[in-house]
């Protein structure tokens, strides 16, 4: 069998949104699973590239590029995602916290939440404090959802935190943290109830968060 995953990953790397479709559909085809496609094929690709730019090979536009190709992917596998009939489990907020741009990891959170019962109220990014507080106040979720990717936006989750508290709100949501540089530890020290590394963990995070409200 061709090596569909790895042209998935290099198309990904070198921004070909067009290979990217295009093998997407030859690997389906070949009865690859979506989810191997997602972790094997698109997201190793786009970890490559973060790689070459942290060892100063890849500059801003090849991240830019690379980031639209792994969109044209997953645009093409969330209808395979797509949830069947599931009852509904419970009301998420999302969003990419103030400052921060990096929304890929977060729309697969949204994804998986959404096959998975959740209904998902997506703030998108860079996000402000006020923004998280008159979604928690207004929509009244159950969990309210913060993703980071990188060490100087993390740093404002405290503040989103503070926010709530001062609005009255810490503890009626219930919050979820998560993104490249967040640990459990940080959560913990911030009284942050949830915290997933990766959007399929982020679904049995919210579905225990949700026993815990219960
Ligand atoms: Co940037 N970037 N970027 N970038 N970028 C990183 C994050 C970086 C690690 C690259 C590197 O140096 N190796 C680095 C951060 C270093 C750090 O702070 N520790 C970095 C940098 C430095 C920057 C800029 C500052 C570069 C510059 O301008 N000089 C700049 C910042 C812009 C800004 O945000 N203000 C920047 C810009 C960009 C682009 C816009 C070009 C683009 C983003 C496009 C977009 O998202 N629409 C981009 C990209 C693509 C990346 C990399 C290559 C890939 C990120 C990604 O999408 N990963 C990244 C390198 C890397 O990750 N190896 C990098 C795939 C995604 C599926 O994983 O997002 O981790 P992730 O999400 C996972 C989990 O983290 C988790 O589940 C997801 C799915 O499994 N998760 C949650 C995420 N949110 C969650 C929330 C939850 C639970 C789980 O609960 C609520």
């Amino acid at each position: 069998m061709p090596d569909y995953l790895g042209t998935l990953a290099k198309a990904v790397q070198t921004g070909d949104a067009k290979l990217v479709e295009q093998t997407l559909d030859e690997a389906l085809g070949a009865g690859i699973t979506p989810k191997d496609i997602l972790d094997k094929g698109l997201i190793t690709g786009l970890q490559a590239v973060g790689q070459l730019f942290k060892d100063g090979q890849a500059y801003l536009p090849e991240m830019l590029v690379s980031a639209r190709a792994m969109k044209a992917g997953v645009n093409r596998l969330s209808p395979l995602f797509a949830a069947k009939d599931v009852p509904k489990k419970g009301t998420v907020v999302l969003g990419t916290i103030s400052g921060d741009l990096h929304d890929i990891g977060k729309n697969l959170v949204r994804m998986m939440l959404e096959c998975n019962g959740y209904e998902v109220h997506d703030l998108g990014r860079d996000v402000p404090a006020g923004a998280f507080v008159s979604a928690a106040r207004d929509i009244k979720p159950d969990i309210l959802g913060m993703s980071a990717l990188l060490s100087t936006t993390m740093t404002y989750i405290p503040e989103v935190v503070r926010s709530l508290q001062e609005a009255g709100l810490k503890g009626k949501v219930k919050l979820m943290i998560g993104g490249a540089p967040i640990t459990r530890k940080f959560a913990d020290e911030l009284g942050v109830e949830g915290y997933a590394d990766d959007c399929a963990s982020a679904v049995d995070e919210v579905d225990r968060l949700m026993r815990l409200a219960t």
